[in-house]
């Protein structure tokens, strides 16, 4: 059996049929296994990810192994692991260092051991591996061929160390195709951290105001999932574009020190630090809840809120009430953490199927081109935008949907500049 630690072999069962239940809606990677399953294109190569512990996770793992790879992985948030998942996967012999709960030392404890493999190529969500590797690891650099990246603000972070000349393999970001920012970013995150809301809180969405900070795809989706279900929905936003933008849709747009007097439900989505600190903790109504979206959990300052705090509690699984020192209560949802992963079950499978067909072209894109003798530059690419089209349409193929073809007529109208009133 391969190296592992999990919270509890004995989920396992309980793992495998939530894994079962996640590949039956993802069509487009049981399209990526059924054609790599006889050419096993990774076959030699060693991954290593850190990435949530999720049922999806655990479908694109099989898909890695289905074509040849050998992998070694981490969680990638202390609170997101499914320890079920977790439990099934080392079972099944892969290599998996996760459970939910860690403290940041067991949580890089955990990267460390899946590089003790040494991977010729890494795949991140967050950037949390390949900077280690950059930091502590350097030694594996000459061996490493690139990496992939699935969020916006891992994207963000690698970006800005290839500014600085600080990146030194190449990297894809997985994050920048159509088929995830568009789909998994709004919807995914849409649905799912209303989901994780509910679950720790269950209270009514309608009629309260849902305070979103961060009006991008993510607090784009979060606010409009939150209107359909009956809110008055308050955008707080740094960025002109995208507060106009949030205006426009129907929402109200206001700064943070006034939502914070009028917010019953608020959440973060903007991959800042210090979106809600102190004083708005201090002008919240009794009652208020607190969460997350966002990749880190800096945005909600909990450093502040523990020193105007009388008293806390866990009142419910993944609820915090912290009593303040104006006796007010406020409650903060998963310890701040990414509310869709940490109190749900993180975006449901359907969004998750192209997010992950992505990073697997991006891996054996990285592949392919070391076979070939080529490198890619030291620097954050993105696949070309035919893989896009590719991976909607066998998403639409499977859903049953058919488009429409241009005619010759139209094609030849398109290309011809000349064709105007
Ligand atoms: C694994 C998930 C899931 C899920 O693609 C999403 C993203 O960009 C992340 C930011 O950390 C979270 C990731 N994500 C959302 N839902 N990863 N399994 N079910």
């Amino acid at each position: 059996m391969a190296k592992f630690k999990v919270k509890d072999l004995k989920l396992a069962e309980q793992g495998k049929m939530k894994i079962e239940w996640a590949e039956s809606r993802m069509p487009v990677l049981a399209a990526l296994r059924a054609k790599y399953k006889k050419t096993k294109p990774f076959k030699g190569f060693k991954i290593a990810g850190c990435l949530h512990v999720t049922k999806e996770t655990a479908v694109l793992i099989k898909t890695f192994i289905d074509a040849g790879a050998e992998l070694s992985w981490s969680g990638c948030n202390p609170l997101s692991t499914q320890d079920d998942v977790a439990a099934s996967l080392a079972k099944d012999g892969v290599s998996i260092f996760a459970w939910h709960g860690m403290n940041t030392k067991e949580f890089y404890w955990c990267i460390d051991r899946t590089l003790d493999f040494k991977p010729h190529l890494t795949l991140d969500d967050g950037a949390d591996l390949i900077f280690t590797v950059h930091k502590k690891y350097t030694n594996l650099i000459p061996n490493i061929i690139g990496g992939t990246e699935e969020t916006t603000t891992g994207v963000h972070r690698l970006r800005k160390m290839a500014e600085k000349g600080a990146l030194k393999y190449p990297v894809f970001a997985v994050n920048d195709m159509i088929t995830k920012w568009d789909f998994d970013n709004v919807y995914g995150t849409g649905q799912s951290s209303i989901d994780g809301i509910l679950r720790a809180t269950s209270v009514l969405i309608a009629g309260k105001n849902f305070v979103v900070a961060g009006y991008g795809h993510c607090g784009s989706g979060v606010a409009n999932r939150a209107k359909g279900l009956g809110a008055n929905v308050i955008i707080t936003e740094v960025k002109p574009t995208s507060a106009l933008k949030g205006t426009l849709e129907g929402h109200e747009v206001m700064k943070m020190d006034e939502a914070a007097k009028v917010g019953d439900i608020f959440i973060t989505a903007t991959g800042v630090k210090d979106v809600i600190v102190g004083r708005h903790f201090l002008s919240m109504k009794d009652g208020a809840i607190i969460c997350n979206t966002g990749h880190y959990d800096c945005e909600i300052n909990l450093v502040e809120l523990e020193k105007i705090k009388k008293s806390k509690r866990t009142i419910r699984p993944n609820c915090e009430e912290y009593t303040l020192n104006n006796g007010k209560k406020i409650y903060i949802l998963a310890q701040g953490r990414l509310v869709n992963l940490s109190a749900a079950e993180g975006h449901p499978s359907e969004v998750m199927d192209m997010s992950f067909a992505n990073q697997f072209n991006a891996q054996l894109a990285l592949v392919n081109m070391y076979k070939s003798g080529k490198k890619y530059s030291v620097d954050v690419h993105k696949l070309p935008d035919e893989m896009d089209q590719e991976i909607a349409g066998v998403k639409l193929a499977t859903m049953g949907l058919k488009l429409d073809k241009l005619t010759k007529e139209q094609i030849m109208y398109n290309d011809d500049f000349s064709a105007g009133t």
